[in-house]
């Protein structure tokens, strides 16, 4: 019945090309992970779109409990790391993970990323409810709810401006005078609550929630204001809430500052407040919409689809769950993808956390932190290649940040020089290992994110900003100089004690572990930190002794091998998996985000990575959103459009809420963006030494443009094509880098200077 619906829908309104930049419902949110996330980057919100008793859910990045170094590694652990080594090499890998657990890790103690609290809107309209709608219009950065009761229609808009560091809400009636309700601010601890005038101020030092919880460090200081101006009609303040009657019109702006930065919050978000006073509602409306369009219509997306525009966004993705196709959605998922970027990562704020900066409650799961054996830089995937460079810097200030800690734990664990992180970190830029081995135990947390800091060259080609972050990558390698240590079994260098991410296998005599010399995924990490800080050493012209010292050590790094079955070994030895279809496939860090595997330059390796991809897959792989986002972008490397294709089904599937959020479960914003990555993956390549165009587009896309793609060396594609095959592209040079274009079998040359196009036409 779903499919005749829909099929009957798209023969009305025909196949075209539409903007996909929608997110719509018919009724309130019930829940709040179905609600609508706005941001600016620091100040979210998630809009639920009730009528009689609205909530919008509220947050600032930087409301943490905790402060700035209050973790501690272990004191001279460096001088048991020998013997864990040894035992490691000697196969007692039981005996090396416990003395890894009770003599080399530190303390655990865990900090939380908590809600502001909640505005709360109570009006009358409980009943008859007609036309109603919720939106997010991804275009403009405005969630709106309608609806109609007793013939008034009334409106209410919500965005977070950036200029203004402001939510701002208008809510508006179509008949004068119409308006009552009431407002209120609540948070479910640690809030002073008053009223004053046209205001309501709440503000407090935000402590642990939750029974177990208490051993947990109180956190900053926070301070929430909020102004109501209504047109027309009656305002008045009553214990904490504010009454407004006969309004015809009402806006509402809130501001909210934490001491985060060191700033007084009160002062601070009182100003806030001051600088919007005498600005019309269109006015920051308008400076809102041009702060972000700068932004997000950088990239236009479009691909020939049915126009099931007129269908709200959960019937589409319950259709699509019911196998019903429908184009048009995965590049609304990849609207949002950017949309989310823009709106939870601006220059100047901390970087998207687990849940972009959308979280509800005291205790959200895993804390909300910055989780880096994958998921925070999961969701730095797309910045560069939708471009969004400038959404990647809070990205490399973490890593920036984490120096001071990580030189630390440098130090106190590895007895080494430069800094490093492990599996976890959060907004006090904490380095230790703490927790069980299993996650616990792995040291290549700043390595990875070391990646990025290049990567960000890489597509910019800025070298006033490779000279700024050198030292980072420096430090990071340095690490590495100091800790690596020769496997006496086979001569190379190895990382350890340390885990593939999260996964285990079968020691020789039947036990289950997790810590071993040398993993996979650290090798490949560690030479392409290597690989990096050399390149950036010779185009800077600096350090060249240490780029001599690293050039000797990269032959002599562990490499990948393939195993007896033809798969990628994930270890240095082929043991037996417990678990077939881990949701980490980290063995493949080479294939994506990495690039030391490629189908053009290692077909060999490619296609073990594919009997690796296929392994998992068959034994229930890619149950998590960022797991399945993590093969679409593999897939996408490979070449195999469809079967990327059909990852990002199965991510529609299984792993996406009805606003279109990523579920781990619970939701995690992770999936959204490496998707999002994914599907520009699909599209434009550029990690091979040259542009590959429309390198695994599915069938399901077989017409469509896209403009404004980010290449390495800094160019920006626009390209068309329709039945399967190129029409156009055009490469707009930004740098005058050489570079070659691919096209299946074509490949020609492109040498232009900076500023010139180049066109290409099959
Ligand atoms: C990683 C994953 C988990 C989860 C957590 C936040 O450690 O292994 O699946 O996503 O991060």
């Amino acid at each position: 019945m779903k499919k005749f619906l829909i099929v009957t829908i798209a023969f009305f309104f025909g196949m075209g090309l539409f903007a996909q930049d929608k997110i719509w419902f018919e009724q309130p949110a019930y829940q709040w992970d179905n609600a609508l996330p706005v941001g600016n980057g620091r100040l979210g919100a998630m809009v639920f779109g009730e009528t009689q008793y609205e909530r919008v859910q509220l947050n600032e990045e930087s409301v943490w409990t905790g402060s700035r170094y209050q973790f501690t590694d272990k004191n001279g652990a460096y001088k048991v790391l020998p013997e864990i080594r040894q035992l490691l090499f000697d196969g007692e890998y039981a005996k090396a993970q416990e003395l890894c657990k009770n003599e080399f890790m530190g303390q655990e103690s865990w900090n939380m990323y908590q809600t502001l609290g909640d505005l709360y809107i109570e009006t009358q309209h409980g009943k008859n409810i007609a036309n109603y709608s919720r939106e997010l219009d991804l275009n403009t950065a405005i969630a709106r709810t309608k609806y109609t009761i007793d013939g008034i229609t009334y409106t209410r808009e919500l965005f977070s401006s950036n200029p203004q560091q402001a939510l701002i809400m208008k809510i508006s009636s179509d008949k004068p005078k119409a308006i009552n309700l009431s407002l209120a601010l609540k948070r479910e601890k640690d809030a002073n609550v008053i009223a004053q005038g046209n205001s309501i101020f709440m503000h407090g030092q935000v402590t642990a929630g939750g029974a177990d919880m208490q051993g947990v460090n109180p956190g900053v200081n926070y301070f929430t204001a909020l102004r109501a101006i209504p047109f027309g009609g009656e305002i008045e303040p009553k214990a904490d809430s504010l009454i407004i009657t006969n309004a015809s019109e009402v806006l509402i702006y809130l501001t909210a500052r934490t001491d985060y930065w060191g700033a007084n919050p009160q002062t601070e978000s009182i100003k806030d407040i001051e600088r919007i006073e005498g600005m019309s509602y269109e006015q920051l409306k308008a400076s809102h919409i041009s702060d972000y369009q700068a932004l997000y219509k950088r990239v236009n997306f479009e691909i020939e689809a049915a126009d099931l525009s007129h269908i709200p966004t959960d019937k589409r993705l319950e259709a699509v769950k019911g196998g019903n196709e429908d184009h048009g959605l995965a590049v609304t998922y990849f609207n949002f993808g950017r949309y989310l970027l823009i709106s939870s990562s601006r220059p100047g704020t901390l970087a998207a956390n687990l849940q972009g900066i959308w979280a509800d409650g005291l205790t959200p799961p895993w804390s909300a932190d910055y989780h880096i054996n994958i998921n925070i830089q999961m969701n730095y995937w797309p910045a560069e290649v939708t471009n969004l460079s400038e959404c990647h810097l809070p990205f490399i200030n973490l890593m920036d940040s984490l120096r001071t800690h990580g030189r630390e734990t440098a130090r106190e664990m590895y007895n080494s020089r430069g800094f490093c992180a492990h599996f976890t970190t959060d907004a006090w830029y904490w380095t230790t290992a703490v927790g069980e081995p299993e996650w616990g135990m792995w040291p290549m947390g700043a390595a990875w994110g070391s990646q990025h800091i290049w990567q960000h060259y890489l597509f910019s080609q800025d070298i006033s900003y490779l000279r700024r972050v050198y030292p980072i990558l420096k430090e990071a390698s340095l690490f590495f100089v100091d800790y690596l240590i020769e496997d006496p079994k086979t001569g190379y260098l190895v990382t350890g004690p340390s885990s593939s991410p999260e996964n285990k296998f079968e020691t020789p005599d039947g036990k289950i572990s997790n810590i071993t010399m040398g993993p996979t995924m650290d090798m490949m990490i560690t030479r392409e930190l290597f690989d990096n800080t050399i390149a950036a050493s010779e185009l800077l012209g600096e350090d060249e002794a240490y780029r001599k010292e690293l050039q000797k050590l990269v032959p002599r790094l562990s490499p990948i091998q393939i195993g007896g079955d033809g798969r990628i070994m994930e270890w240095t030895e082929e043991f037996k998996e417990p678990e077939p279809g881990h949701r980490h496939i980290s063995h493949l860090y080479a294939l994506h985000p990495g690039d030391l595997i490629s189908t053009t330059r290692t077909p060999e390796l490619a296609a073990a990575a594919r009997k690796t991809i296929d392994y998992r897959l068959a034994h229930g792989g890619g149950h998590t959103g960022w797991s399945r986002a993590w093969i679409i972008n593999f897939f996408a490397r490979l070449g195999d459009g469809e079967k990327s294709y059909e990852n990002l089904l199965e991510l529609f599937k299984h792993s996406t809420l009805p606003n279109l959020f990523d579920v781990h479960p619970p939701f995690q914003i992770d999936g959204n963006f490496g998707a999002t990555a994914g599907i520009a993956e699909m599209l434009l390549q550029s990690h091979a030494g040259e542009i590959h165009i429309l390198p695994a587009l599915p069938q399901a896309w077989s017409s469509g443009k896209i403009s404004g793609l980010k290449a390495r060396g800094n160019y920006e594609v626009n390209m068309e094509w329709d039945n399967g095959r190129l029409i156009e592209v055009v490469i707009k040079s930004i740098s005058g880098i050489p570079t070659k274009l691919r096209y299946k079998e074509h490949l020609v040359d492109v040498n232009i200077s900076a500023g010139e196009s180049f066109t290409y036409r099959l």
